[in-house]
């Protein structure tokens, strides 16, 4: 039988059958599955082998996962406590950052690291600034503008009000996407606006498997007859994932034009050298400063 993970720790996952339906009944009901965690080429340096969105297939009788199937594409993050890879989801149409103008305050880096592990990964993204009921200060809204320069969706929203509710579900319709964000910026709050109908209010997650911690720091699927949303649990930085250093500039999309053109070629610190292709296009407001020093930050 093939499923998708909805959610899960090491060990043991919910898995949603994918079962064809002839009878125009409700989809089957999830399953709570056992993984040994051995079947896995590549999961050994992974914190997680199997994110949600992830395809499996699982033993009808026994509950095993018994392999997850080729992924189409996979979102992930540097896990600084464990040490390794973390694939927050797998399968994926689109990486929306959720940001909010004060509590948390607007972290424009945050934003930077996401979009860059979007491009590197291959996957479409777009910004959502939530708690938009709150003032946002001009530095802020320039850095918001920025994005849409650089042909990034930015969506202005409110959980608290319901301001621009309808537009995101535009934006999510037909499409898997992975809500990524700080701690506080109102994923949750996101979540219940858009799936009104399903318990995520207290996590989706029935209370026996809401012991631990794996449900805070693990990702959940949730699923509505017009978009599948997957929510990541909050970070309090972004550290990207698997990018070399010498790479960063090709993935972010306004200083990729300008890479490698430096008179000082790959010795540039692009910093205060006279023809530096970098600095020029900040003068000319083509990169906006504060992604270039974003920029800079990330090479190291
Ligand atoms: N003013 C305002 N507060 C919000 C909004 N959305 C969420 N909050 C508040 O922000 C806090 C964190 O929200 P939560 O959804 O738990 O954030 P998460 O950590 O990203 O899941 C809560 O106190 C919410 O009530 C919003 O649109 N406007
Ligand atoms: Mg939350
Ligand atoms: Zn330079």
């Amino acid at each position: 039988m093939e499923g998708i993970i909805v959610k899960g720790s090491k060990n043991l996952f919910t898995v949603k059958p994918v079962v064809q339906l002839f009878d125009g009944s409700a989809g089957a009901s999830c399953l709570e599955c056992r993984f040994k965690g051995k079947i896995l080429k590549d999961g050994e340096t992974a914190y997680n082998p199997l994110a949600p969105g992830d395809l499996v297939v699982v033993s009808p009788d026994s509950r095993l996962i018994e392999s997850r199937l080729p992924r189409r594409n996979k979102f992930s993050r540097w896990n600084e406590k464990g040490r390794s890879s973390q694939v927050l989801a797998a399968n994926i149409d689109l990486v929306v950052c959720v940001a909010s103008p004060a509590s948390p305050p607007f972290r424009p880096r945050f934003i930077d690291r996401v979009l860059l592990q979007a491009e590197a990964e291959n996957v479409p993204a777009a910004v959502v600034l939530n708690k938009s009921d709150l003032p946002l200060e001009a530095q802020a809204a320039a850095r918001l503008d920025s994005f849409e320069k650089i042909g990034i969706p930015v969506l202005r929203v409110s959980a608290k009000n319901g301001d621009g509710i309808s537009l995101l579900q535009d934006c999510l319709t037909g499409k898997t996407t992975l809500f990524v964000g700080q701690s506080g910026v109102g994923k949750s709050s996101l979540i219940n606006r858009l799936f009104p109908d399903c318990d995520s209010k207290t996590g989706v997650v029935n209370k026996k498997f809401d012991r631990g911690n794996h449900t805070t720091v693990m990702s959940v699927r949730y699923e509505h007859e017009r978009y599948v949303v997957i929510d990541s649990p909050g970070l309090r930085q972004f550290i990207p994932d698997g990018i070399a250093a010498e790479n960063i500039a090709i993935y972010m999309r306004d200083i990729s034009p300008f890479a490698g053109k430096c008179l000082f070629g790959a010795s540039c610190t692009h910093t205060v050298e006279k023809g530096c292709a970098i600095l020029d296009a900040v003068s000319k407001g083509l990169i906006h400063e504060d992604r270039c020093k974003s920029f800079l930050r990330m090479k190291g």
